[in-house]
């Protein structure tokens, strides 16, 4: 059985998902594609055999179109989801799930009324081995009680076109999932501290910045976010517990030792580092969904994160700890 999936947005992420999809993962193919760059979405469709539509909703409406994933700018994302879950069509949406808690929760509310889950949220790290294996050390307890974690976010630029928000929004929203999921807890506070912007920042953006998450059980989570380091995509994890550490270091992919030295590579962005947990992350949900099951992180977890990620706005903004508030979770995401 093959799964037809339509991929809505061809930039860069959703080319890469149309070709994990047309040729890594097993049990699926990619029927239709979209994009507002009709072109590249010709030429990409006419790569893998698919249809390019003039419209999001033409591909959401095509017969043949069984699931979807959406990798289109996040402001467009819950309009489109909401879309899918009308149609009754399971959908793979990028993160953010949408840029405000208001909308998320439109998406819980049309889902829970929907009666099951349709929703998958492309929290690619949750699928990452490196990741797994500090969350592994947490759930077995082998570092006793966690008590902190020390993240570190750094990419080495960004588009001119990236805000202070997106800082949030965009990039740091992985950690705040990646915190929530490893220590299975909410976050209830965040304090934001941003200095001396980097001259290579995005004009009028705060970069770097460190963020700081107190989740419900007291475990501190802090972040460095920093955008525009200049050399490579470096992410790091180091949990400490009550009896020992896990850390992830940023996986290297080459050394070369010569002259007295030994040199690193470091990947370029996060496309190479995560190529893995990408491909990891569709072959789960293609499974998934042969036996008729979402499984992966839903819109719970994409409310929670845009949440946080919109108080974390504020406590930059108002220089204040800021305290999370969040409804009450649907049954349908216990
Ligand atoms: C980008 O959208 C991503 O999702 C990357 O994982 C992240 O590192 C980057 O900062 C974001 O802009």
């Amino acid at each position: 059985m093959t799964l037809n999936v339509g991929v809505i947005g061809t930039g860069n992420i959703g080319a890469d998902h149309v070709r994990r999809l047309a040729s890594q993962v097993s049990g699926a193919g990619v029927t239709a594609v979209f994009d507002i760059a009709t072109e590249r979405a010709a030429e990409i469709a006419e790569g893998v055999g698919a249809v390019a539509h003039g419209s999001w909703t033409a591909l959401v409406d095509d017969l043949d179109v069984e699931a979807i994933v959406i990798a289109s700018p996040g402001p467009l994302h819950a309009e489109q989801v909401l879309a899918c879950i009308e149609a009754g069509k399971p959908v793979l949406c990028e993160k953010p799930l949408a840029t405000t808690g208001e909308d998320s929760i439109k998406v819980m509310e049309a889902e829970v009324a929907f009666g099951r889950r349709l929703v998958q949220v492309g929290f690619m790290r949750r699928y990452d081995r490196a990741y797994r294996v500090v969350k592994g050390a947490i759930d077995d307890a082998s570092i006793g009680e966690p008590l902190l974690a020390h993240m570190v976010h750094r990419n080495a630029s960004v588009p001119h076109t990236f805000t202070s928000a997106m800082v949030m929004t965009d990039s740091v929203i992985h950690e705040i999932d990646t915190a929530r999921w490893l220590f299975d807890q909410e976050v209830v506070a965040t304090t934001v501290v941003a200095g001396r912007p980097s001259p290579q920042a995005v004009a009028g953006v705060r970069d770097p910045q460190l963020v700081l998450f107190e989740l419900a059980d007291g475990v501190v989570v802090d972040v460095e976010v920093f955008l525009n380091c200049q050399y490579g995509y470096d992410v790091r994890c180091e949990v400490v517990g009550s009896m020992g550490t896990v850390s992830m270091d940023n996986p290297s992919t080459n050394s070369l030792r010569r002259n007295g030295q030994r040199i690193e590579s470091v990947p370029a962005d996060w496309r190479v580092r995560f190529n893995t947990a990408y491909l990891d992350e569709l072959q789960d949900w293609v499974d998934g969904l042969a036996t008729g099951v979402v499984r992966g992180p839903s819109a719970w977890d994409g409310y929670a994160a845009a949440v946080v990620a919109n108080c974390a706005v504020h406590a930059l903004a108002e220089g204040a700890r800021t305290k999370v508030t969040l409804v009450d979770r649907p049954s349908l995401y216990a």
